[in-house]
This record gives C-alpha cells, sequence and structure tokens, in this order.
C-alpha cells in the first residue's frame, strides 16, 4: 500500500467518525436519511487527490459589506479558512505516518491537537460562510416553522434566545465562536460557546449557527467594539439554512 494510498483510507476513516456525530454526511444533501449538516461536498473533499481543497464564498466578497467589509472577507476566506484546510490535510497525513509506522510516536499528542483544530475550523467556517445571506436578499429577521417553534420552547422567545446568543458570543474569552445547537439526546436546541475552534463543545452537539469572534473576523471596521459586530451578524444570518440544518438535525 502506497502512501497515497494509506492517506485515502485514514480520511474515509476520518469522514465515518464525523458522520456519526452528525456533522458531515457523504453524498449529497438530498440523503434525508443522515442528520449532518454539511456534505462531503460543502467541505470541498477531492476524492481524487484524497484532500480537502477550500470551497468558494456562497456569494461574493462584498455581498455583506453593510455587516462585513470586503477586505475581511477576502483575508478570513482567502487566507484564514485556506490556512485551517492546510493544516488539516497535514495532520491528517501525519497521523496516518505514525499510524503505518513511518512517524514519530513522540508527535501523536501534538497532530491529534492539530487535528481537532484544523477540521474544527474547517467546519465552523463552511457553516458561518453559508450561515449568512446578505440583508438586501432576505438576511436577518426570526426563523418561523419548525425552528421558529423549537426556538421558543427551548429558550422561551426569540427575544430571549437572541439576548443568550449574543451575550455568549460578546463574553468569548479570547478567540472562539458562539453556536445555536441541536443536542438531539434531550432533542433541546442551546447556546453554547467555543475557544479556538474546538474547545468547550460537548459531545454529540449538533452545531446549526455559529458566530466567528475571532478578531480576524471583524477588527478592520469594528476594533474593539465586538458587541456592535455581533449585532450586525444578526441582521444577516441566513435562517433559511439554519432551518434546513435543523431539519436534517432532528432526524
Ligand atoms: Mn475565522
Amino acid at each position: 500500500m502506497n502512501t497515497d494510498e494509506i492517506t485515502r483510507r485514514n480520511a474515509l476513516l476520518g469522514l465515518a467518525a464525523l458522520g456519526a456525530s452528525g456533522v458531515v454526511a457523504s453524498g449529497s444533501t438530498s440523503n434525508t436519511s443522515s442528520n449532518a449538516v454539511l456534505t462531503q461536498e460543502d467541505l470541498g473533499w477531492d476524492d481524487a487527490t484524497s484532500k480537502y481543497t477550500l470551497p468558494d464564498l456562497p456569494y461574493a466578497y462584498d455581498a455583506l459589506n453593510t455587516v462585513i467589509d470586503e477586505q475581511t472577507m477576502r483575508i478570513h476566506h482567502d487566507m484564514h479558512h485556506a490556512g485551517y484546510v492546510k493544516g488539516l490535510n497535514n495532520a491528517l497525513s501525519k497521523l496516518n505516518l505514525i499510524r503505518w509506522d513511518q512517524g514519530d510516536d513522540s508527535l501523536i499528542q501534538h497532530w491529534q491537537r492539530q487535528l481537532s483544530f484544523h477540521m474544527g475550523g474547517h467546519i465552523n467556517h463552511t457553516l458561518y460562510w453559508s450561515g449568512m445571506q446578505s440583508e438586501f436578499s432576505g438576511g436577518g429577521g426570526q426563523p418561523d416553522g419548525n425552528l421558529a417553534h423549537m426556538i421558543k420552547n427551548s429558550f422561551g422567545s426569540f427575544g430571549k434566545f437572541a439576548k443568550q446568543f449574543k451575550l455568549a458570543a460578546t463574553k468569548v474569552e479570547g478567540s472562539g465562536w458562539a453556536w445555536l445547537v441541536y443536542e438531539p439526546l434531550s432533542k433541546q436546541l442551546m447556546v453554547t460557546q467555543m475557544q479556538n475552534q474546538q474547545d468547550m463543545m460537548f459531545t454529540g452537539a449538533i452545531p446549526l449557527l455559529g458566530v466567528d469572534v475571532w478578531e480576524h473576523a471583524y477588527y478592520l471596521k469594528y476594533q474593539n467594539k465586538r458587541a456592535n459586530y455581533i449585532d450586525g451578524f444578526m441582521r444577516v444570518i441566513n435562517w433559511t439554512e439554519v432551518s434546513k440544518r435543523f431539519e436534517r438535525a432532528r432526524i
């Protein structure tokens, strides 16, 4: 078995594990037997090379510029997100070599942490981009249908959800995220904080909506006023997409 074949086996096993956690499905999103909120295609998985690639933004770089400026979007997507994809492929490759007795066993903890950080970064940003939409083409407002009903059940009202989500995001210590997640065991929606790209998330939580509060996401336009950026984010949430994720998550 050559190195490419080993890499492919490793990556496929990794995808299977992620699929079990409700984040990634193989094939298209029309596969209603899966509760995954993203597909291999969404994540730029390339079967030919057995690597992840960086998908394009689902809109123009300046599409959200009433809230997030074009330069921030270009740097964030083309540099930061690209870096997570590169780091993810590298971590998978290094772990693969260790497994096949061609790497340095003493670095297993380092590369496992790198995998968690960069896979988290890739998934988080993929969800972030498609979780937004221009306020002139349907972004913002409130969800309707089943998701609206579930938000009321879980938080009391949309306003109470929004208050907790914005507070959680504003108060993330250092770099991280706030998420609306579906917790499939108790069948509840919850708000969580995340530090970096992975810490503080609990087992099985299915991410529905995330706001990136790393300074790279907002500093050019908002400087230290993170709360103003989060207020802006609320105006560009793509609730149609978030509702689709919710319907898949609760299958
Ligand atoms: Mn980011």
